[in-house]
């Protein structure tokens, strides 16, 4: 028997809850189905601390840090891949997976990151295509000797300017290639660390420098069919405390303008601040959006996502507006203090369970009461929902996709961490 109990233990609570949720109208078998249709992109980075493969890496820089020295780092793109397989055996449902264009592989040969090209992520396509997953990228404008001081699309430097524009234009490259091949459009994702650590006298000059940069790199035309291209701003990092140049409004006003999509970090906002409120908002002028769902503690800090009150709000706001289509949940989170393939799956089980969460919602009730004035109700109805019994129904979930139930998975975890990572030094 499992820690979560007997099959038939699961099987009876499951159908004890299906009785529970029938009697609030709730469609159990219907919410499933609409949970396996969603692909999380899981962030490649968990797995390495953001390190890469790159043959003269410089060591992370950018204002973004993971902490910590847990053992069994993955070193090179089959230990990744290994880790990743391990993930996706305890997910249930089909996820993708979000490249960096650190993640290249070169063969021990430099190549700059102005001279990226597709092949180099021929690896990757070859693992996404046999286990049938798609592809999303993000140009990596870090951990770099021309990124050093801080900056990049925006630099005063028109040499350095020009080597990161370069470096955005093969990144669109390679995030069509990616999308052709595996035929689901590649979501190419850009963020810039550029931004000062105290307060600048002239913020206008670097903005207009990161528009001009990014109007060079989205200049070309590319089929949406394979490449759907983001801008993902932040109200500031460490290093950059008083101003970031790819600020909210700034790409708020270009991805409108561009027609493109906007990527909603939930750690990049003030702290009180929550990117559930923004949803609605951008959704009222952009098709479609990116979320890097995170879990910032008190500032910048990228802690493993958990199943908290934010979650499930984000959750929600995917789930009523019924926008599943235009929300691309990507992951964004890393954490070097605990066993790396743990902290992606308890990631993203905790993003599925919220999805879970809301799609078992009784929403119409709830718009009724709404409606009607009754605010009351509203609330008690609210909180009353959170005892339902979401997680006999998350149990039977992982089980008929061929996955272990909660607290069962941990077991595999603790085995590949005995047989493989604990053996790399
Ligand atoms: C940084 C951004 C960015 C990175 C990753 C590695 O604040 O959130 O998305 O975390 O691309
Ligand atoms: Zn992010």
């Amino acid at each position: 028997m499992g820690k979560a109990g007997s099959d038939t233990l699961l099987a009876r609570n499951y159908e004890l809850a299906c009785e529970r949720f029938a009697a609030l109208g709730v469609d159990v078998e219907a919410a499933l189905r609409r949970l396996a249709r969603v692909p999380l992109s899981l962030h490649c980075w968990q797995g390495d601390d953001i390190a890469g493969f790159e043959a003269d890496a410089t060591g992370l820089t950018g204002g973004i840090m993971a902490t910590g020295n847990y053992p069994g780092r993955a070193r090179t793109p089959e230990e990744l891949r290994a880790d990743l397989e391990m993930v996706w055996r305890l997910l249930p449902g089909r996820h993708r997976l979000a490249l960096h264009a650190l993640y290249a592989e070169t063969e021990g040969k430099r190549v700059d990151r102005d001279a990226l090209e597709p092949r180099h992520f021929q690896g990757w396509v070859d693992w996404a295509k046999r286990h049938e997953i798609g592809l999303d990228f993000n140009g990596s404008f870090f951990s770099h000797p021309k990124s050093a001081d801080g900056f990049t699309l925006s630099h005063p430097d028109d040499g350095i300017r020009r080597f990161w524009i370069a470096h955005g234009i093969a990144s669109r490259k390679i995030g069509a290639f990616l999308g052709r091949e595996l035929g689901s459009p590649c979501v190419c994702n850009l963020w810039i660390p550029d931004g000062f650590k105290d307060t600048p006298v002239d913020r206008r000059a670097h903005r207009g420098r990161l528009r001009e940069s990014l109007d060079e790199i989205f200049a070309a035309e590319m089929s949406r069919t394979h490449l759907l291209d983001a801008v993902e701003p932040k109200l500031f990092g460490l290093g950059s405390e008083s101003c970031v140049i790819g600020s909210h409004e700034f790409y708020l006003a270009y991805a409108v303008a561009k027609r493109i999509l906007l990527t909603l970090d939930t750690g990049h906002y003030h702290p009180t601040e929550v990117v559930s409120d923004k949803i609605s908002a951008v959704l009222a002028f952009l098709d479609e959006i990116l979320l890097h769902v995170s879990r910032g503690v008190r500032w910048d800090s990228d802690h493993v996502v958990t199943l908290n009150e934010e979650l499930v709000a984000l959750a929600q706001e995917i789930a009523r507006g019924g926008d599943e289509a235009r929300i691309h949940v990507g992951l964004d989170y890393f954490d070097a203090s605990i066993n790396r393939v743990a902290a992606w799956v308890i990631g993203a089980r905790a993003m599925l369970k919220a999805l879970l969460i809301a799609f078992l919602e009784p929403t119409e009730e709830l718009r009724a009461l709404e409606e009607k004035g009754d605010y009351t109700g509203r609330l008690a109805m609210l909180e009353d929902l959170k005892g339902l019994p979401y997680g006999a129904v998350w149990d039977h979930y992982c089980v008929a996709s061929g996955t272990l139930p909660s607290m069962d998975w941990l077991d595999e975890v603790r085995c590949y961490e005995k047989k493989v990572l604990s053996k790399r030094r």
